[in-house]
């Protein structure tokens, strides 16, 4: 019984599969999924390391930064020369970019010789190499009789790893694969070729990029497909590269949008992080390679590196008798004598097992149809094993991608090159099913590079002088809000002529100046309930205000106001005030109470008293009809009148600069100044009554006694003591409106053909020039014109105007806001411009935020020379050297802008260095600034 289970044992040893011995031999080679997945944690965690600044010198993984910040997006053209040096052949190529009418769009037509690189040259002197590079070169130019007079863009194709600082600017780090030319590391190798090409004299060449042939590829098969944001090459080396976030990207200034990194993952392991994956085959190749502990991932995956690993293995399986009966040639000794291509031909599907015979032929040696089967295995595990490990390192990339974006499953193309993958038989597929096994939620699509790299590289240069040629036009765009020092001078000293014009009311003026009949800031007497009313920002609200021990109880309600009652009959808006005030005072349970009433009416109003005043001029888009030149205190008594349901006491008409100065008054008694930079934009502040003509004349004549000796005894007569001669000190607000300085031309100089569009459309065409260029209703408007003028230039949106950017309006002052906060990445600045209906990638994103930048940055300086013209006139007033003072402020622009208070504060701090002002936003708006208003005016009428 035991003879018959030795014979069958035997016997089964004797059939045995030749790749069951081969399995064995080679366990340690054979990596399963959880492997792969270990050491696709192990890369991810190498390119965080490597991205970082704090590690990227130790990493090994260098995550080099290309320079490469977009992907083609199809407006890309033009011709140029391409070197593509690095892979197993050295090209010289002319590539034309959509030139020629015909070619199928957005085709790309190329010409190319291969010139061969003599290994005397690989590993020579770096000069001499650069020098056959630029001779090769000229001699592509005479063959395809390309003019040697004309200057010619010339992209740079080079597959070593190299610390780029531009596009045309890389320095070389180390050699690899089978090139270690001397003298050029650590050399900027596109200014190594510049001097070749010098030297070699006769042609004009201009080298505008140097890119990786990851890179490269990347961007070729990118031309074809917008998924496209990884580039891999398996071919003599290995590497890839992806599109990164640029605030991942430490290396290089800015966190807006991406940028295109070289991983170099060829070096992976050089720390020894794959040691426990190392095989003594492994160690062997590397120890015999040219670069010994250096690029250990890409030795046990490239074609440099995959025939010699299959040698080493049959060359020992031989020695250990598993193979070829343990018989050794001298060949299968020597290094080199089994390639990858070898390799690749065994596995061929229907020719592998002969070619492997022939091969081993080749190799003097008699193998039998089983040894022929087991180093089939052998290519098969070894080639098996570098398609898993490029397959690993892969999953770790576009997991980095996928978290980059937030996403669950990702949908993207890597464009492939290379020899391996090429000509491989079943690379690929091995490849795509890993990749696909270990991220089986994403959408993973290989696309190969069928032309070689250098349509990339042409690309990645076409792209350069695009980005170049947009950067240099936005640039002369954008520089037309840039205000220098002598800009801000002149608004300043329009501004101070335009206050003084407007006090002394001879002769032309733009500046209004409009007195407010407020002579006095709060003085923490006031008491009582009082309702404010408040029109003119973005809302119309009523608020019912207590003041009782200087402390403030304030309760409101907001009521939008419809386009069509802003831009309908005086008698319609002021019935809409009337019934949104009689659903508050309901609301309140005081619709009998016929409260005092301070109104907060924003917009210029003529007033002659405190609590009358006639309306200049809508601004603000407002237009109700039947309203310039009413009282618009009399307006909203006719509209309660005609409700007959409620009544009040209008004690006070109030600007809301008024307001707000009289509400920041309140809490801290400097407050002299009211700015509003909202909806609207406009100032008023404390004037010395000698310097009003208009009051001069009326007041000091008729009402000089009436008016002052009021409010004095009311405080207890402290006042009682002023003299006549006192008047001087008087002081009386005045409400600026600011907004009309301009008007006259005065600001040509810095006023822009957007702001002219922007006028033009306007309801108030050639009126409020200064606030056209400074608030909220028209910064979102001078953006769009920016916008639409960039994208019909084909600057931005690839030239797509869409009706959206047509659309007045559709660029809310809000999303200035939105867009140019600081932590908002550009993905979310694509998501505002997505819901807007525009369709950017991340350059767009770039330049919509630069020009919202740059509109809002000329807003706060305009406002803050503005400011500092009134803050210094007052401090002349007042014939002081140093004047310390408060502004009371609000309007959503200056709340709620990332950066407008700061350009303001810190333009008004260098344009006037003789104040020192304080800033103070307002809490609850100039509603309780128009009860404080009225509870003096009340008080005044009750004496
Ligand atoms: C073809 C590309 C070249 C790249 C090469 C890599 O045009 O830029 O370096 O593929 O593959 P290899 O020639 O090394 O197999
Ligand atoms: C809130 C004030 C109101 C003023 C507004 C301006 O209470 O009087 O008109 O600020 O800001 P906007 O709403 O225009 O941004
Ligand atoms: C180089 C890379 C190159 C890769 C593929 C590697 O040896 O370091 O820069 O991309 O080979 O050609
Ligand atoms: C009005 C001013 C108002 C400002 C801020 C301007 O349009 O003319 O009266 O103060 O907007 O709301």
């Amino acid at each position: 019984m035991l003879a018959v289970h030795l014979v069958s044992f035997f016997f089964s040893k004797l059939q045995e599969d030749p790749t069951k011995k081969v399995d064995r031999f080679l366990h340690a080679m054979r990596l399963h999924d959880d492997q792969l997945t270990d050491i696709s944690m192990r890369f991810l965690a190498e390119i965080k390391k490597g991205l970082s600044t704090e590690s990227h010198a130790a990493a090994t993984v260098k995550m080099l930064p290309t320079h490469v910040r977009s992907t083609p997006d199809g407006t890309e053209k033009g011709q140029f020369i391409a070197l593509d040096l690095g892979g197993s052949k050295f090209k010289v190529l002319q590539v034309k970019v959509r030139e020629d009418k015909g070619l199928r769009k957005g085709g790309v037509e190329m010409e190319e010789k291969i010139y061969p690189i003599p290994n005397e040259l690989q590993d020579g002197r770096g000069a001499e190499l650069f020098d056959h590079v630029s001779e090769s070169l000229k001699d592509f130019l005479q063959e395809k009789n390309i003019s040697l007079e004309e200057k010619h863009p010339l992209a740079f194709t080079f597959s070593f790893p190299c610390e780029q600082l531009s596009l045309d600017k890389g320095l070389l780090l180390r050699w690899s694969k089978n090139y270690k030319a001397r003298g050029l590391q650590g050399k900027n190798v596109v200014q190594v070729l510049r001097e070749a090409i010098d030297r070699t004299g006769g042609m004009d060449i201009e080298v505008l990029a140097m890119v990786n042939d990851t890179v490269a590829t990347m961007m070729t098969c990118g031309f074809d497909d917008k998924y496209c944001n990884v580039g891999l090459i398996i071919g003599t080396g290995t590497n890839a590269c992806y599109m990164e976030q640029m605030r991942h990207v430490d290396l290089v200034e800015g966190d807006e949008g991406r940028m295109c990194v070289n991983t170099e993952w060829g070096a992976f392991g050089d720390d020894g992080a794959l040691n426990d994956f190392i095989t003594e085959f492994d160690r062997d190749v590397d120890a015999a390679s040219m670069n010994p502990g250096k690029q250990i991932f890409e030795k046990m995956v490239s074609g440099m590196y995959l025939g010699e690993l299959v040698r080493l293995v049959v060359l020992k399986m031989a020695k250990r008798g598993l193979l070829f009966d343990g018989f050794v040639s001298d060949a299968l000794r020597t290094k080199g004598k089994i390639t990858t291509a070898h390799v690749a031909a065994m596995e061929e599907y229907r020719n592998g097992l002969k070619n492997t015979r022939d091969i081993l032929v080749q190799l003097d040696l008699a193998p039998s149809p089983d040894d022929c089967v087991a180093v089939q295995h052998v290519s098969t595990i070894v080639s098996f094993r570098s398609s898993n490990l490029v397959a690993a390192g892969l999953a770790a990339i576009l997991t980095r991608i996928k978290q980059n974006r937030n996403l669950r499953a990702l949908r993207i193309t890597v464009g492939v090159d290379g020899t391996v993958y090429k000509t491989h038989p079943q690379y690929p597929k091995r490849l795509h099913k890993v990749v696909r096994r270990l991220l089986p939620e994403s959408q993973v699509r290989f696309a190969l590079s069928d032309s070689g790299s250098s349509k990339g590289a042409a690309l990645v240069t076409a792209v350069a002088q695009r980005l170049a040629s947009q950067r240099r036009k936005v640039d002369e765009t954008l520089s037309l809000f840039k205000l220098s020092p002598e800009h801000l001078q002149l608004v300043k000293d329009s501004m101070r002529a335009g206050l003084e014009a407007g006090l002394r009311r001879t002769g032309p003026f733009t500046i209004k100046m409009l007195p407010s009949y407020v002579c006095h800031t709060p003085d923490g007497q006031e008491y009582g309930k009082y309702l404010a009313l408040d029109l003119g920002g973005t809302n119309f609200r009523a608020l019912l205000v207590r003041f009782k021990k200087q402390r403030t109880r304030l309760y409101h309600k907001i009521y939008p106001i419809p386009l069509e009652i802003m831009q309908g009959t005086g008698e319609e808006l002021f019935d809409h005030l009337a019934e949104c005030v009689c659903d508050f005072l309901d609301y309140m349970g005081m619709k009998n109470a016929r409260l005092p009433t301070g109104f907060t009416f924003s917009f210029p109003c003529e007033q002659t008293a405190i609590d009358t005043g006639n309306l200049v001029s809508w601004t603000k888009g407002f237009k109700a009809t039947d309203c310039e030149g009413h009282d618009v205190v009399n307006m909203l008594r006719e509209a309660i009148k005609r409700r007959n349901d409620f009544d009040l006491d209008i004690v006070a008409l109030v600007n809301d600069t008024v307001g707000t100065m009289m509400s920041c008054a309140y809490e801290d008694p400097k407050c002299e100044i009211g700015l509003i930079a909202g909806t609207g934009s406009n100032l008023c502040y404390m004037e010395d009554l000698k310097n009003i003509e208009k009051i001069e004349q009326k007041t000091m004549t008729e009402k000089k006694k009436e008016t002052f000796k009021g409010e004095e005894d009311e405080q207890g007569g402290m006042k009682a003591e002023k003299t006549e001669g006192d008047a001087e000190m008087a002081k009386m607000c005045i409400n600026t409106e600011w907004g009309g300085l301009g008007d006259d031309g005065s600001l040509r100089d810095i006023i822009t053909p957007f702001d002219i569009e922007v006028d033009q459309q306007s309801v108030n065409p050639g009126k409020q020039r200064l606030e056209k260029m400074t608030s909220g209703m028209y910064l979102g408007e001078v953006v769009r014109q920016v916008l639409l003028d960039l994208t019909r230039r084909g600057l931005l949106f690839r030239g797509h105007v869409t009706e959206t950017l047509k659309t007045p309006g559709i660029f809310e002052t809000k999303y200035l806001s939105q867009i140019e906060s600081d932590n908002l990445a550009l993905l979310q600045v694509r998501c505002i411009l997505q819901k807007l209906g525009l369709d950017s990638n991340c350059d767009d994103s770039i330049i919509v935020k630069e020009v919202c930048g740059a509109v809002s940055r000329r807003a706060a300086q305009l406002c803050g020379a503005g400011l500092a013209a009134v803050v210094d006139k007052i401090r002349e007033n007042r014939r002081l050297d140093h004047l310390s003072i408060t502004v009371g402020v609000d309007g959503a622009l200056y709340k709620l802008h990332p950066h407008f208070s700061h350009v303001l504060q810190e333009t008004v701090r260098v344009m006037a260095p003789q104040c020192e002002v304080v800033f103070l936003p307002s809490e609850e708006g100039s509603g309780k600034g128009a009860a404080l208003i009225a509870a003096v005016a009340r008080n005044k009428q009750n004496m």
